[in-house]
């Protein structure tokens, strides 16, 4: 009898299960009318009396940890069918954090949409560029500081980061004819230490029209165009001599300050005027460089800084704000398109 206790409450330490059809038919086996522990105490009156009360303790022992077994066990079988197929429908919804554009995507998506808007196409080139196409097609002499180590970013004695993104503008026009209208946005590289003023990349898009008889006069106008559509009806522009080595003759644009329509401010160090790109007719050895007879077709080209344009528009004065993802920068474009 006492070995009959001691199988059967081993049988009561081993037994486990999740399921509660399984749990409930282990109870009636074990507590149920018939079941094992209740014929056991049904056996008590044949125990002799001298071993009656250390019988009864062990079999209420056994008893006692069978049903806590039983309670346990259908409690967690509960709890995990609840957590598989309970789902409050009432409750409202998780908010989802929703990104913003970058400064930088919007003023190029901007200046792309201007611009198509005049039938200008957008192209793309390689960030990894030969010395070809980064400076010697553009009409860079041979000793010119940008082609040193201090300036550019090189790979190899062939190959640099491009500096500009002219370098696409010459590859469309090695493969395509005139007339060519196109514009190409993309990231520049340039040796140089990283300050408020100054960092080691930033965004351009240059511009691109060559064919027959176009002349400064429409260069001009398409600036003008570009200048209004960006900053408003009220913009005006001025165009100052300068010198790149890629046009002929070429020019500085300024726009009329943004922040105080050209009446002087800090910003504009109280000249009225603030300078938002490069630009001039593209010098006749480009066009020769690029199988382009200068003889027949003459263009223009204009290149300008997406951080400078934005830093106008959003007044940003420092340009590490844009690469150092802060969100308390970022999540002030949330509302802009
Ligand atoms: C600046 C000035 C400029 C160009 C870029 C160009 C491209 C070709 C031929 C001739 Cl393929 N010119 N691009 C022309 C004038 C100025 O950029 O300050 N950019 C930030």
């Amino acid at each position: 009898m006492f070995d009959q206790i001691d199988i059967i409450q081993q049988e009561v330490n081993q037994f486990s299960s999740k399921e509660l059809s399984e749990i409930e038919n282990f109870r009636i086996a074990y507590l149920g009318k018939k079941g094992k522990i209740t014929l056991l105490f049904q056996s008590f009156r044949e125990v002799p009396v001298e071993h009656k009360k250390e019988f009864g303790q062990k079999l209420n022992i056994l008893k006692n940890s069978a049903s806590e077994k039983v309670n346990i066990l259908k409690a967690e079988a509960v709890k995990s069918a609840n957590k598989k197929s309970v789902i409050d429908y009432s409750l409202t919804a998780q908010p989802t954090n929703l990104g913003t554009r970058h400064p930088i995507s919007i003023i190029k998506e901007q200046i792309i949409n201007i611009f198509s808007q005049i039938g200008f196409s957008v192209s793309e080139g390689p960030e990894i560029e030969d010395d070809w196409h980064n400076f010697t097609a553009l009409n860079f002499p041979e000793e010119h500081p940008a082609r040193d180590m201090q300036d550019t970013f090189f790979i190899n004695k062939e190959m640099a980061l491009r500096t500009h993104t002219s370098s696409v503008q010459v590859r469309v026009m090695e493969n395509e004819k005139p007339p060519i209208r196109t514009i190409s946005p993309g990231r520049v590289y340039r040796n140089e230490a990283i300050s408020a003023r100054a960092h080691c990349f930033f965004h351009q898009v240059e511009g691109l029209y060559i064919d027959k008889d176009v002349s400064f006069a429409d260069m001009k106008q398409t600036l003008l165009f570009f200048t209004k559509a960006m900053f408003g009806e009220h913009a005006k522009i001025r165009l100052r001599p300068s010198y790149f080595p890629f046009t002929e003759p070429s020019a500085e644009l300024d726009v009329s300050c943004t922040i105080c329509k050209g009446k002087g401010c800090n910003v504009c160090k109280y000249s009225g005027w603030l300078e938002i790109m490069g630009c001039g007719m593209v010098d006749p050895n480009v066009l020769e460089n690029c199988n382009i007879d200068p003889k027949t077709y003459s263009g223009y080209a204009f290149g300008m800084g997406i951080e400078r344009i934005a830093q106008l528009k959003y007044e940003v004065n420092d340009l590490r704000l844009y690469s150092e993802n802060d969100l308390r920068f970022l999540r002030q474009f949330k509302s802009a398109y």
